[in-house]
């Protein structure tokens, strides 16, 4: 059979309608090589959709997409869905400015039902697609959403499993066990699913189960009859007793192969016979298909631009900096001042690896903690270390705080409790697009009082913040840094104690001031020379702080120049160039401020660079900017001499 023949058959699900039970399998494993072909060249997410080929497949197969509601959590896997719905023609643009996007959207596809990037989201997003079927009379409208292990980690999940127990509406939750997050799957859920897929007593009767669903066809009208024989049988003697879901009114399933394609078939046809909410355990193997993606689950989670015969990871432009990113110097430094401080204790909700937590881990085991997907708890648990005089490090990607929003306000900062909160992926993130840029940080965590609100230029000031922010009674401090690389080759410079509130002059000038805050003021470095060989004499301030924001010098530059231009790599609307301008008007100055920064809209994905062009603060937008101030600042200068 020629390679992609069945697969360039389908540009909808209803082509692969088409195609006999038989045929799955073949179609599958052309799927599977043309995520590798097509993801090998144009770098994104890797093992998880690998893992879910067959699943992919056959809930195309057995429901009728898009009436039917397929909610992908997170998204990351949801490759082979995107392929399979309209979009292979389109998929060599996946992640791409102005391609499809790496996850599930709405505004893309009508298959994409929920829109997707942060975890735990599906299980309450389909029960209300579900009730809202029911109260619009859709009976015959399925719903199923699709959670990994990791995902169902996370409180979120939680809330929606316990809602949908006892809303009787026509929910199937699919739990897609691969025992892994991003890096291995942690918690006492994870040891559960383990024993429940191993368990032989377990197993006995799941097979009973089987047995018995496999006759429902031939019973028609009396199936809801055979089931609830079933549930006083068989559930009630263990099931009830020993299944977390059935113990939550879900009708429990499996564990089955996620790999046999033609037993899934099979499982989610007899599924969609039974009402209520059920409860599908799927055992898959992330990156499957591809063996060193199997061997090595975390590192190909999204290995970047790789060589699809040798499995080579090519190196990407970060690794070929000179300067170490930010996250390794955290990770580093981490350990450094945990070995000076005894009282220090890492936190990570499911990043070990991506923001270098693992680093801790490793050589403090006790002294670090991976908590799953869980940034409520992370922030509420390190509030809890450090009522009872711990010094935690919780370390959260910026638009994932988001999450633990309220928890930052009421556990930490009200009680005025010392917690450092390291925000990685500050700024604008790239490929991953709207849903992970961090974007809203600095203007959602300034509005909150009794905290710090900081963020480093280079390497030296993360490990001097990082270094301030442990000595005693700093009270909540939130140190926001981006993706990435920064400008330090030789960044393991002795600790200095920064003091709080405290901006730097970089360069004097005399006709325009620029404000930066954190490392997007390095572009800045590479226009100094340009700028001046206009004839403009420019002058650049790293704020570090946004809160307290440095007023002292804020009226030192008030005092000097007219015009002055803020740069963040955040929201405009509340976020730094706000502070100055509410500290402006307070102070009742009249210079002009012009504020450089993500606008009132959500940015899509692309490469960094694109994404600040598209924002205006791409380095050639920030020289035009300079350059149009300067020249109607004189014209206006020229005027007022005139007159
Ligand atoms: C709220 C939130 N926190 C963290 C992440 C980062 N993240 C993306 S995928 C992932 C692992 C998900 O594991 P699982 O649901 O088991 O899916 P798998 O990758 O194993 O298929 C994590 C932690 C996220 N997307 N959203």
């Amino acid at each position: 059979m020629e390679q992609e023949e069945l697969l360039n058959s389908i540009i909808y699900p209803s082509d692969l309608k088409k195609l006999a039970l038989d045929e799955l399998p073949q179609l599958s494993n052309e799927l599977r090589q043309f995520i590798i072909d097509v993801v090998s060249a144009n770098p994104g997410h890797f093992g998880a959709s690998l893992g879910v080929v067959e699943l992919t497949v056959a809930l195309h197969y057995v429901f009728n997409t898009p009436y039917d509601r397929i909610v992908w959590d997170v998204g990351h896997q949801a490759y082979g869905h995107k392929i399979l719905t309209g979009r292979k023609e389109q998929f060599h643009t996946n992640r791409k400015f102005k391609g499809i996007s790496g996850f599930p959207n709405r505004f893309e596809s009508d298959y994409d039902s929920f829109g997707v990037g942060h975890s735990s989201t599906s299980i309450s997003a389909a029960l209300g697609m579900a009730i809202a079927a029911k109260l619009k009379g859709e009976t015959n409208r399925n719903i199923v959403a699709v959670i990994g292990d990791g995902s169902m980690t996370a409180g979120l999940a939680f809330e929606g499993l316990n809602n949908a127990g006892i809303e009787h509406s026509n929910l199937l939750v699919i739990l897609n066990d691969n025992h892994m997050s991003i890096d291995p799957n942690v918690g006492a859920l994870n040891e559960y699913l383990l024993d429940i897929t191993t368990s032989k007593t377990y197993n006995k009767v799941k097979d009973e189960v089987w047995n018995i669903l496999g006759k429902l066809k031939k019973f028609g009208p009396n199936t809801q009859a055979l089931i609830q024989k079933i549930e006083n049988g068989v559930k009630s003697i263990i099931l009830r007793q020993s299944n977390l879901f059935e113990s939550l009114n879900f009708r429990y399933f499996g564990p089955v192969d996620g790999h046999d394609v033609k037993h899934l078939v099979n499982v989610l046809n007899d599924l969609k016979n039974i009402p209520g909410p059920k409860l599908l355990h799927c055992l898959t193997v992330k990156g499957k298909g591809f063996k060193l993606a199997e061997l090595e689950q975390t590192k190909w989670h999204a290995p970047g631009l790789f060589d699809k015969l040798t499995g080579e990871i090519f190196k990407s432009k970060f690794d070929k900096k000179q300067a170490p990113n930010f996250q390794d110097v955290f990770g580093q430094t981490l350990v450094e001042l945990a070995e000076l401080n005894d009282k220090i204790i890492g936190i990570t909700p499911a990043m070990p690896s991506g923001c270098s937590m693992n680093v801790m881990m490793e050589k403090m085991p006790n002294r670090a903690f991976d908590v799953g997907i869980a940034e409520q708890h992370a922030v509420t648990f390190s509030a809890g270390l450090a009522a009872d005089g711990m010094m935690p490090f919780c370390n959260i990607y910026s638009s994932f705080m988001q999450r633990a929003y309220d928890q930052v306000i009421h556990d930490v900062a009200l009680q005025k409790l010392n917690v450092v909160f390291c925000l990685d992926r500050g700024g604008l993130v790239g490929a991953d697009g709207a849903t992970h840029h961090g974007v809203f940080d600095l203007a959602y965590m300034r509005c909150i009082p009794n905290i710090v609100v900081s963020s480093p230029k280079d390497e030296e000031d993360l490990r001097n913040l990082m270094y301030t922010a442990q000595l005693p009674n700093k009270g909540a401090f939130v140190i926001r840094y981006p993706r990435g690389a920064g400008i330090m080759p030789e960044w393991k410079t002795p600790f200095k104690e920064i003091q709080i509130g405290k901006g730097r002059i970089i360069k004097e000038g005399t006709d325009i001031a620029v404000l930066s805050i954190g490392a997007i003021g390095n572009l800045m470095l590479k226009l100094y020379d340009k700028i001046e060989k206009e004839g403009i004499s420019l002058a650049h301030y790293d704020m570090r702080f946004v809160k307290p924001i440095d007023e002292e010098l804020l009226h030192q530059i008030c005092n000097k120049f007219s015009s002055i231009i803020t740069i963040e790599d955040g929201t405009i609307v509340g976020g730094f160039g706000s502070a100055v301008i509410e500290f402006i008007n307070e102070k009742n100055y009249h210079t002009k401020v012009n504020r450089l920064g993500v606008p009132d809209k959500f940015i899509e994905h692309g490469t960094q660079h694109e994404l600040y062009r598209e924002c205006g603060f791409d380095e050639d937008s920030i020289y035009q900017t300079v350059k149009s101030i300067i020249i109607s600042d004189r014209a206006k200068n020229i005027k007022s001499v005139i007159v």
